[in-house]
């Protein structure tokens, strides 16, 4: 008899393995004494092994045993400034000597040193200077990785960040999701000039950009030291008519309601939002908008003030954990660090962490298609040496992803 299970043909299949699905259910989605099959870059199956379809050597040509190895969705970074030039390790001394990051941003420091660097660097050098932070994040599981520009600030310039950024996605062979971030702060030839640059990027960068196709998002950064509310919402109308989503740097050092703003326009995601309202909060439940921590800059700004997470949880908001990886004030190169900080300075529970590195941070990005292991899914996923999920939080720093694998292929290991 020629029954044809063969003709499935998967490309890939783990068996005896522990998976922290990281769907609804039991804690942390756990299946053991699982299998993981893909075809195709995607997942077709994830489940226990005595639920497989047949026999896993009729499935799969390339069956491997995984003595319980645990495997988790491949980590995503929904909020990252990775690609720069130069660094500010100059900036950290002075605010161990007591300089605050408004004082330094003020006096010519801050993101406009990183903007001459980066402006300085063609394309090709500024890949070569970021690449290896997108691959110290691959290296610690994350498949999927937002990149922001920000650095560029004026239409050139900020292209070439956001070809870069594709660039490192298709060079490393991950997810990489682009985020215009015109509005991160006033360009030098616009000084004293903020609603000329204003006017400026409305007019004509983001219609350069929208056409340009190199950016899935659009950021600003809301704050006394950066655009008003009157100018984020100036942005987000613009971004808005090109059919761009939108999300915003809120409340992060002052309470601008940036999170109500942000969830206003249907944003994405409100991020940072350590001084966000409850007001906040209930607007961003009421429109789906993400909470994005970023624990990473709360640490090395050895800020003091929590995001409001008692009422994120109460209200329902998702809360998904980014590193901010930039040059000032979180150069933070590991996810799994994000989420140990998040665990310890935030009291998030390591499920909390853990969801909000996969699935919550998926949703920031706009993505279904990933954040989880089941069947539809891109195959993006880790396996991990650790004894359970939480070693993923415990565990400050070290190289625990024993496999990466995105899009069905091996990345790393
Ligand atoms: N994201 C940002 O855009 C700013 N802070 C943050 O968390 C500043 C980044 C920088 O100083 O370069
Ligand atoms: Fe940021």
């Amino acid at each position: 008899m020629t029954t044809n299970t063969t003709a499935t043909h998967w490309d890939g299949l783990l068996t005896d393995c522990r998976l922290a699905t990281m769907c609804e259910g039991v804690a942390f989605g756990t299946i053991t004494d699982a299998a993981l099959g893909w075809k195709d870059g995607r997942i077709v199956f994830a489940g226990r092994m005595d639920a497989l379809p047949a026999a896993p050597e009729e499935l799969c040509g390339q069956v491997e045993s995984m003595a319980g190895a645990w495997i988790t969705p491949g980590l995503v970074d929904c909020h990252t400034h990775l690609v720069f030039g130069g660094n500010r390790a100059r900036e950290f001394d002075l605010r161990l000597n007591g300089a605050s990051y408004e004082e330094i941003s003020r006096s010519g420091g801050g993101i406009a040193a990183t903007v001459a660097a980066t402006r300085a660097l063609d394309e090709d050098a500024l890949l070569a200077a970021s690449l290896p932070r997108a691959s110290a994040l691959l290296a610690d599981g994350a498949t999927t990785i937002e990149i922001k520009s920000g650095y560029g600030l004026d239409l050139d310039s900020e292209l070439k960040m956001l070809r870069v950024a594709r660039r490192i996605g298709s060079r490393l062979g991950i997810g990489v999701r682009t985020t215009f971030l015109g509005a991160h702060a006033l360009p030098p030839e616009y000084r004293d000039r903020q609603s000329d640059y204003v006017d400026h990027l409305c007019t004509e960068m983001l219609p350069a950009v929208a056409r340009s196709g190199l950016a899935d998002a659009v950021d600003a950064f809301c704050e006394k030291i950066a655009f008003s509310p009157e100018e984020t919402r100036r942005v987000f109308a613009t971004a808005r008519d090109l059919g761009l989503p939108v999300k915003l740097h809120a409340d992060q050092l002052s309470n601008l309601e940036g999170a109500a703003l942000s969830a206003g326009f249907g944003g994405l995601s409100a991020d940072h939002i350590e001084h966000t309202s409850l007001e906040g909060v209930r607007a961003m439940a009421a429109a789906g908008t993400v909470a994005v921590l970023l624990p990473g800059a709360f640490y090395a700004l050895r800020d003091t003030q929590l995001p409001p997470i008692p009422a994120l949880r109460e209200h329902g908001v998702p809360m998904a954990v980014a590193t901010d990886l930039n040059p000032g004030t979180s150069p933070l190169l590991s996810l799994r660090l994000a989420m140990n900080i998040a665990c310890t300075l935030f009291r998030l529970t390591p499920e909390e962490a853990l969801r909000g590195a996969t699935v919550h941070a998926a949703r920031a990005l706009g993505l279904a298609d990933r954040g989880t292991l089941s069947p539809g899914q891109r195959a993006d996923f880790v396996v991990w040496d650790i004894e359970a999920p939480v070693d993923l939080c415990y565990w400050i720093g070290g190289s625990l992803a024993r496999r990466v694998v995105a899009g069905g292929l091996r990345r790393v290991g």
